[in-house]
């Protein structure tokens, strides 16, 4: 019992915690910072690096003298799955039965506006790209020799075929989990055999970026370099199905790091690329959040982000679902979802994690259909079903219709 415990002791000084251990230098001057970059951003003329240093070190202290400014690199997560609110029966049916799919009527939206042409990169928890729905839905980088260690198209990643595994530093995103396979499949998975689950856009492709690693974790630095992978290798949507909030982290939203990731969403913007967000899972207001602050679906004065609400089957508001009439663009259909998992499964699940990709795919419709990325926002927005019982939740109103968006 006493070695166990010394053990235990030793492993608990030893094991650092991670996320006070990698840091955003801004500018950083000195020597110090020198060969160790995990990531390099250039926004006008500030240009920032992220490294990995103990917290305490004279290596740390080296870099905060040399730097403008050192701020921790900080964690993000994914929205904690949903349990479904329904009862056995509704169960049974969600494992057979896409009620989106019905909804939204899939089956009468115009053939020829199915994403043809347009990259969605879903920045998730990687994407099962062998799964039989997915496997031909999947964007590659016809640039680049597959494992043969060499970085042929000069992107800056190394045999990046499917996308780039941010959280894991290599190129293989193949999902840890099965939330970004669920949020492919939604966006574009081809139609299950056994029921009629499939994806809004069967057009466009995917780009897997996994940014979210063990236990549902990762870097916001890593959803920052994300985000520039999937605007500078031709992703148009960007779909964002993670958040976190300040209370959850210790660092102050003045700092360099939510600059950082909104200099990265507006980056997006500037090439037309839109950026679509959850809205969260907390049953809380987005207008209201000036004492704990979300990002990235609670940022204010992003104007090419979208902020997705969850709605139900009988069109209202999902009651895990966040919402703000300010705040919150449109709302989607994200309880019972059926979709694609890893090893050819589909399974229902439930969130705004699902509302997300969904409204990312019927944008890449709209994308298809020859508008610009204002005017998709705008008309999907214009063609929501307003009611009543979502005026005070969405900006929209009410949740989507892709009939009318797509006529
Ligand atoms: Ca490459
Ligand atoms: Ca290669």
């Amino acid at each position: 019992m006493k070695v166990c415990f010394v053990w235990m002791l030793l492993a608990g000084l030893s094991a650092p915690n991670a996320f006070a251990e990698r840091w955003i230098l801004k500018n950083p001057r000195g020597p110090a910072a020198e060969g160790r970059a995990i990531h390099e951003f250039q926004f006008g003329s500030d240009r920032y690096v992220v490294v990995q240093a103990p917290r305490f070190s004279p290596l740390a202290m080296d870099l905060q003298f040399s730097s403008e400014a050192m701020v921790p690199d900080a964690p993000i997560e994914l929205m904690p799955r949903q349990e479904a609110q329904t009862n056995a029966q509704n169960d049974a049916d969600s494992q057979s039965r896409a009620w989106h799919v019905d909804f939204l009527q899939y089956k009468n939206l115009p053939a020829q506006k199915n994403g043809q042409g347009v990259i969605v990169a879903v920045l998730d928890t990687g994407v099962d790209y062998n799964h039989k729905a997915l496997v031909d839905k999947m964007w590659k980088n016809t640039k680049e020799i597959p494992a043969n260690g060499i970085d042929d198209d000069a992107n800056g990643f190394i045999d990046d075929i499917y996308g780039y595994d941010f959280a894991g530093n290599k190129s293989d995103p193949m999902d840890g989990d099965a939330h970004g396979t669920h949020c492919a499949g939604v966006i574009a998975a081809a139609p299950a055999t056994s029921s009629n689950a499939q994806g809004v856009a069967q057009g466009a492709k995917i780009m897997a970026l996994r940014i979210i690693g063990e236990e549902q974790t990762g870097f916001l630095s890593d959803a920052v370099a994300g985000i520039h992978y999937a605007v500078d290798n031709g992703a148009k949507v960007l779909s964002n199905s993670w958040r976190i909030y300040k209370s959850w982290s210790s660092f102050d939203p003045s700092d360099e790091n939510f600059k950082l990731l909104k200099q990265a969403i507006d980056y997006a913007g500037s090439k037309g690329a839109i950026f679509v967000a959850a809205a969260g899972n907390e049953t809380a207001n987005l207008d209201d959040r000036s004492g704990d602050p979300m990002v990235p679906g609670g940022m204010e004065g992003v104007s090419t982000m979208v902020v997705v609400a969850a709605s139900t089957s009988k069109d209202i508001i999902a009651d895990f679902s966040n919402y703000g009439q300010k705040q919150v663009t449109v709302a989607a259909p994200g309880e019972d979802i059926l979709s694609t998992v890893p090893g050819n499964g589909w399974e229902p699940m439930s969130g705004t994690s699902m509302a997300t990709p969904l409204v990312a795919g019927a944008l890449a419709r709209g994308l298809s259909a020859g508008m610009s990325s204002e005017a998709a926002v705008k008309k999907l927005q214009e063609t929501s079903a307003s009611s009543n019982a979502w005026a005070d939740k969405v900006q929209a109103g009410g949740t989507v219709r892709l009939l009318p968006f797509l006529r």
